[in-house]
């Protein structure tokens, strides 16, 4: 990897990697793709990418170990890194919500008072409950939420919800949205110190923009700077 050279972070396999990859191949970057590697040059712009997991995105960013990044506005929600948010990129919609067993005689939030709460967003959750004066329990899992409820483990659930195709499978409805969120381009808030890089930066940003508003781009043997 060339230091010089502007880095992205993009998630290596999961639900933003394919719009991910479709936005930068819109912009006219050429690069590999193949998931097997870690990293890959772009043989048309000085840039490297960086396939690594979405959780890890804003860290990386904040401690300028790559200088931009493409993760879930809720992973930054709840982790709270020191990273600016630069664009909103119309993909990976969802809403953190709070859902409940669909036979629940709850009927509002507050009679969740001392309930236990099942959720992989601690840190959202806590902030959510606490800011309503509702006090609860929460108990932290790193995956499959959605089947706690049933196991007797919690009387609600904190989760993502994009289709509600999952809740509904598992016999759960929202009863309050969180909030809601979608993929950004971030980037570390001291942002970085190297003119070349911001200029380089700057090129980048501006055709994603072009594609965000539907202006298609041609392929091009190098990016002009
Ligand atoms: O391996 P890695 O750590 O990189 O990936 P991951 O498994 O942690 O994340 P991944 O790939 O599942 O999600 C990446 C990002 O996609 C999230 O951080 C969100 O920003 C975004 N996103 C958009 C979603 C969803 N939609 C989504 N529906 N992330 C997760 N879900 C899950 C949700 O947790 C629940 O289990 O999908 C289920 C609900 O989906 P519906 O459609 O049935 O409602
Ligand atoms: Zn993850």
């Amino acid at each position: 990897m060339k230091n010089t050279n502007l880095k992205l972070a993009i998630q290596k396999n999961g639900r933003l990697t394919f719009d991910t990859i479709n936005l930068l191949c819109e912009s006219g970057l050429k690069f590999n793709i193949d998931k097997r590697y870690s990293f890959a040059s772009c043989l048309n712009f000085p840039m490297e990418i960086v396939y690594v997991r979405d959780d890890d995105i804003p860290n990386y960013v904040e401690r300028g170990v790559v200088d931009l990044g493409v993760v879930g506005q809720n992973i930054l929600y709840e982790t709270k890194r020191n990273v600016t948010n630069i664009i909103d990129l119309n993909f990976g919609f969802c809403s953190l919500s709070i859902a409940i067993p669909e036979k629940s005689n709850v009927k509002k939030i507050e009679q969740l008072k001392n309930a236990k709460i099942t959720t992989s967003y601690p840190n959202s959750t806590k902030e959510y409950f606490t800011k309503k004066n509702i006090p609860i329990n929460i108990i932290s899992v790193t995956g499959s939420v959605e089947i706690t409820p049933a196991l007797g483990m919690a009387d609600a659930i904190v989760d993502l919800v994009a289709t509600g195709r999952t809740l509904a499978l598992n016999n759960l409805k929202v009863i309050e949205k969180i909030y809601d969120s979608q993929a950004v381009l971030i980037t570390g808030a001291e942002n970085i110190g190297c003119e070349k890089k911001q200029i380089l930066m700057q090129k980048l940003i501006k055709r994603f923009k072009k594609i965000l508003s539907g202006i298609s781009l041609l392929p091009v043997e190098k990016i002009i700077l």
